[in-house]
């Protein structure tokens, strides 16, 4: 087995699309092959702008994806794209329209897409995600865009992972800004304020102004206004990803964020192991469901049957 994944590897880094396909199947499902892939695609990554996208469902990610995928391409950039999302970005009903600019994508032999199901995975979506995004990174992806829905742990596990996060709002959305206040601003690197071309943009853009005031960071967030529909404000999207990939790329911020980046993965990947053990043993000897089973009937407390799990 060594051998054929030296050889699919090989092949992955003389551009091979079909080779980079199943190793990603293999990273994807987490196999032994999967993990010597990516120990041999590691030393070969760093080189990718990956950027995560995320927001509150139906915020317009995956059209803000398709309309910065196309600038991106106009500016002879090559990209991969991740749906971490039940959809693919361009199956999704939304771009039933927009079916045939988004072909020209899809047909581009510059352009590698792959969804990624978020059902059944413990140990959250994340350390697979990085997996995917470094097969990418050594493939010779300039970009990789990762989209991801905004909800919770994995939101914030795929921020750590990548090297620019936009967090996507609406106007009229629903979106308490004040209330999320201190979550985006621990991961957005550039904010965008997408549909703008509804009423109340003006408002929500001015509600994050005071916000990115109130935080006085050493770089300020960018807000950017786009349409992504009406392909509007890309350009200028692509420029605040510029910029912030200039910043984390000068010395004083470089090393402090790539250690940050490897921190989370290793940290990310050793929760997911120890659970995954954890699980395993206890699944086969019946132990977990008893534990379960006095919880549910308050014969034990959550706190003592899982200290149980780990120690036994
Ligand atoms: N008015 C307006 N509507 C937009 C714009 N961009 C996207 N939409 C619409 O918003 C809806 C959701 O768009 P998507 O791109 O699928 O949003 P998403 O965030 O990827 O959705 P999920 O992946 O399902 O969370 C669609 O009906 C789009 O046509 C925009 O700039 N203006
Ligand atoms: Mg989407």
């Amino acid at each position: 087995m060594a051998a054929d994944v030296d050889a699919l590897v090989e092949r992955l880094l003389t551009g091979n699309r079909r080779a980079l396909s199943r190793t990603l199947t293999q990273i994807e499902a987490d196999t032994p092959a999967g993990r010597q892939a990516l120990s041999l695609l590691h030393p070969r990554s760093g080189r990718a702008h990956t950027v995560g996208l995320t927001g509150s469902a139906g915020s317009g990610k995956s059209t803000l994806v398709g309309a910065l995928a196309r600038e991106l391409r106009r500016r002879g950039r090559t990209l991969g794209i991740v749906a971490i999302d039940p959809t693919s970005p361009f199956s999704h009903g939304a771009l039933l329209g927009d079916r045939i600019r988004m072909q020209e994508l899809t047909s581009d032999r510059d352009v590698f897409l792959r969804s990624m199901a978020t059902r059944g995975n413990l140990g959250g979506l994340a350390p697979m995600t990085a997996g995917v995004v470094t097969a990418l990174d050594a493939f010779g992806k300039d970009v990789v865009l990762v989209e991801t829905v905004g909800a919770g742990q994995d939101e914030v596990e795929v921020a750590a992972m990548a090297d620019t996060t936009v967090v996507v709002l609406t106007p009229g959305s629903g979106d308490d800004v004040q209330a999320m206040k201190a979550g985006i601003m621990e991961i957005a690197d550039v904010l965008v304020v997408n549909k703008s071309d509804l009423p109340n943009a003006d408002l929500l853009a001015r509600q994050l102004a005071s916000i990115v005031d109130a935080a006085h960071s050493e770089r300020r967030t960018p807000i950017i206004r786009t349409a992504s529909a009406l392909n509007e404000g890309i350009e200028e999207l692509v420029e605040a990803l510029d910029e912030h990939r200039a910043y984390i790329s000068t010395p004083q911020v470089q090393e402090a964020h790539r250690r940050s980046q490897a921190r989370h993965q290793v940290l990310a990947l050793a929760r997911q192991r120890l659970l995954d053990r954890v699980v395993a043993a206890h699944r086969e000897d019946g132990r977990l469901d008893e534990l379960v089973a006095d919880v549910a009937a308050r014969r034990l407390d959550p706190h003592t049957a899982a200290e149980a799990l780990i120690r036994e």
